[in-house]
């Protein structure tokens, strides 16, 4: 019985654990939806957001391969890739295939995250952001995952803060939310040993908050993790929301097991939608979720909009990280392709900037 969670809920109380289990364990998902939504309607109204963006994935050579990652390559392996800063710059200014330069020109956004190369110095991803600063200068950086950034801080030699406030002068403007997975030892240890801790991941980004640089979180679901694990990754990011207030969304991200070293099933969509609307129920203080729709698909994204989700992403134009492990979307969307999405979701599509300023209303 979901009675009792539903008044909760209604009268502003916060949930549980326990509660946050009840609403895992429940198959009641018309309830969890329709309570998600009046959450998620309180917070943001009719409206829904995506952002004219582009990713950009600097090298996937990484020092860690994780076992669900399907993207990463060590050095001389088949499909192993870096970019030089001059090839990043071309793709942010350059004509792609079947898109018109305007559009692509008027992305607001560009979203780095790449591996942790064995070789590059500190100095070339701090050239790396003064260059499409200095090239794009309207254009908001996102980048690093608090994965990356403590990375950098261990080639610098640099103190995290210090490592953050130099890529900041350089043009970092925020980061992605990426690299949090799940936070339970015993499960990150099974995912990926060689990744900085799930304690280490929110040190991190509380000081990336510290230093005025605000950030997303995600989370990995859908692989051998159970509902308690999930339940455990929601509340720590709640605490350090209540202390920090520097998250502006939170992002389930749904397993995908192609060519990867861990294999097993994609997600179910009854999952998806389950987890996107028990996120919004307990991360009370997270003003934004988001439905991935690279990973989510354009449908099961479409119904996460009436499921607790306000945000679907945006353009992303290349996307390599899903698609490298079996994404089953198409990597772009135009603009107007996601407005439609969103309006016929009975949503208010918003175009938003970085911090969610809107910048256009598609009436
Ligand atoms: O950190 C890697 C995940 C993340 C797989 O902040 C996988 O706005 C599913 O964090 N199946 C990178 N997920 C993507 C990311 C992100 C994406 C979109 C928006 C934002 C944001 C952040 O992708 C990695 C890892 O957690 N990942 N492999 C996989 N096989
Ligand atoms: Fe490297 Fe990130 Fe892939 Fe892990 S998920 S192997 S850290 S690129």
């Amino acid at each position: 019985m979901l009675k009792r969670i539903e008044t909760k809920v209604l009268s502003g109380g916060r949930l549980t654990p326990g509660d946050a289990l009840k609403l895992f364990e429940s198959d009641d998902l018309f309830t969890l939806g329709r309570l998600a939504d009046t959450v998620a309607r309180r917070k943001n109204g009719k409206k829904a957001y995506f952002i004219r963006n582009r990713h950009i994935n600097p090298t996937n050579l990484c020092v860690n391969r994780c076992k669900f990652c399907a993207f990463s390559r060590s050095k001389g392996q088949d499909g192993a890739f870096e970019l030089t800063i001059r090839e990043i710059i071309e793709k942010l200014g350059g004509r792609q295939k079947g898109r018109s330069k305007t559009d692509l020109h008027d992305i607001s956004e560009v979203h780095i995250v790449g591996g942790l190369h064995p070789d590059w110095p500190f100095e070339y991803y701090q050239e790396m952001i003064a260059t499409i600063r200095k090239h794009f200068p309207k254009l908001h950086i996102k980048a690093f995952t608090a994965v990356e950034i403590d990375y950098l801080s261990k080639i610098s030699g640099l103190d995290l803060y210090s490592t953050l406030m130099a890529l900041k002068a350089d043009g970092l403007g925020s980061m992605p939310g990426g690299g949090a997975e799940i936070f339970a030892p015993d499960i990150r240890n099974r995912l990926c040993p060689e990744k900085i801790s799930g304690d280490r991941w929110l040190e991190v980004m509380e000081i990336a908050h510290k230093a005025g640089i605000r950030t997303n979180a995600t989370m990995l679901y859908g692989h051998v993790e159970g509902y308690r694990d999930r339940i455990d990754h929601l509340m720590k990011l709640r605490k350090l929301q209540d202390k920090t207030g520097g998250f502006q969304a939170f992002i389930p991200l749904a397993y995908h097991p192609r060519n990867t070293e861990m294999l097993g099933g994609y997600t179910s969509g009854l999952d998806d939608l389950k987890t996107i609307a028990i996120s919004r129920l307990v991360l009370d203080n997270f003003d934004h979720i988001k439905a991935y729709w690279i990973m989510l698909g354009e449908k099961i994204s479409q119904l996460a909009l009436r499921f607790g989700a306000d945000d679907i992403d945006g353009t992303i134009i290349e996307e390599k990280i899903t698609h490298s492990a079996g994404g089953l979307t198409g990597g772009q969307m135009t603009a107007e392709d996601l407005a439609n999405l969103i309006r016929k979701a009975g949503r208010l599509p918003v175009e938003r900037d970085s911090f969610y300023k809107s910048l256009k209303v598609y009436a």
